[in-house]
């Protein structure tokens, strides 16, 4: 401030609700003009994540023999909630690449099925079955089928999943997605037979893996969103894609924009007043973000959050609905894939979330800003090995001993 300038009145104490007429840092200027609401507890798409074991599966002591994960969105029909898994049972937990036969497992979601579960109050779940068995030998998916999710499209139904015809260790976790259709949720499922989305070219970013296809529909068509890993340099990369179709069985237009998510891993999306928002998860720059398009392509961070559902299937209301007034959203089923009592018998479980994003619910238990861990939370965090004998030898330098 020049000597000659006017003082300037410091900003106010109580927040404006609007933004304010007056110069602005960075900062502030963003906190106005890129969330919904000023205040975490105003915006409709902030929320915290609250976690309950589901009643009604079992996991074989949790010996890594079984695992549930990938959950697809949950739907809900004749007074019945639906979801659709990755479902495996082995004789062992995955042995990796070098180990592997037609029955021992590669990877967790290697040698699985596709699975359903229905239930009354969304906590305890009942068992049905296999939704998508592995078809023979060379049919797509006849290695492995997984990481399903559901559209419902003029009265029948459509499921979408990875299929598999290397195991999933064999060259970078690629394959195609295929889908199968029922005429109820609880099938039977006819598979059809052909790749619904095909890869780019190998040098595009969705050249070797298209994974966690998630369908739903807006303004009249078929939006699939769906996650590829590209670059490789040192790892993968991982950002989301959009393709549209008017037909569940395709063709689907890959978006020229693609990729329209530049983070997220297993992203689960919903419609939200006039546009799409998503749960931007894992990986990338904007991880653990919630992020909103009114067009479905162009997103942008709505809020910050964390302890956020790995592979989320929300229960979406309005998924199918062609609303342009989406709702949002307030639990779901969502995995974890650190069970089990070690590396040995390390598998998946399922479990249920529960958030406000929701424009009918309003929950302000759900708007705090933080979570709370205890000091055994941070400590699992713990430095490797390698780490501690980085930090030992730079402190050994520094002390000049
Ligand atoms: C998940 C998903 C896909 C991957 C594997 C199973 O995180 O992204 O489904 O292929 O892991």
């Amino acid at each position: 401030m020049g000597a000659t300038s006017k003082p300037r009145k410091a900003f106010p104490f109580i927040l404006p609700k609007e933004k304010p007429e007056r110069e602005l840092s960075a900062a502030l200027e963003r906190n106005y003009s890129s969330y919904p609401a000023p205040r975490p507890e105003a915006n409709e798409l902030y929320s915290l994540f609250k976690y309950t074991e589901l009643k009604g599966v079992d996991y074989n002591n949790h010996d890594g023999t079984i695992t549930r994960r990938d959950p697809s969105k949950v739907i809900l029909k004749d007074g019945k909630y639906y979801v659709w898994y990755t479902h495996r049972h082995t004789p062992t937990a995955p042995q990796g690449p070098d180990n592997c036969t037609d029955t021992i497992p590669a990877r967790d979601w290697d040698l699985c099925e596709i699975w359903y579960a229905t239930s009354r109050d969304g906590f305890t779940w009942e068992e049905q079955g296999v939704a998508v068995a592995r078809p023979p030998q060379p049919e797509p998916g006849w290695r492995s089928v997984s990481t399903p999710d559901i559209l419902e499209w003029k009265g029948r139904y459509y499921l979408y999943y990875q299929s598999f015809r290397i195991h999933p260790s064999t060259r970078g976790d690629d394959c195609p997605v295929a889908v199968s259709w029922a005429d109820s949720p609880d099938g039977p499922w006819t598979a059809v037979n052909q790749v619904i989305i095909p890869n780019g070219a190998e040098d595009e970013w969705d050249g070797f893996s298209i994974h966690d296809p998630y369908p739903l529909v807006h303004k009249g068509r078929i939006y699939l969103y769906h996650k590829s890993d590209f670059d490789g340099d040192p790892r993968l990369v991982r950002m989301t894609g959009l393709a549209i179709a008017d037909d569940p069985l395709g063709p689907f237009e890959k978006h020229p924009l693609n990729p329209v998510l530049n983070s997220g891993h297993e992203t689960a999306l919903f419609p939200f007043r006039e546009g799409i928002a998503a749960l931007v998860i894992r990986d990338g720059n904007e991880h653990y973000t919630v992020q909103y398009a009114e067009d479905g392509v162009n997103f942008r961070v709505a809020s910050i959050a964390s302890l956020m559902p790995d592979a989320a299937g929300p229960f979406v209301p309005d998924a199918f609905t062609d609303t342009d007034e989406g709702r949002g959203i307030t639990w779901g089923l969502c995995h974890n894939t650190m069970a089990g009592h070690g590396r040995e018998t390390q598998h998946t479980v399922l479990m249920r979330f529960d958030c406000d994003l929701s424009l009918d619910d309003v929950d302000p238990e759900m708007k705090h800003h933080h979570c709370n861990y205890p000091p055994e939370h941070f400590y699992r965090h713990g430095l490797s090995k390698q780490q501690r004998e980085r930090i030992s030898k730079t402190t050994r330098e520094f002390r000049g001993t």
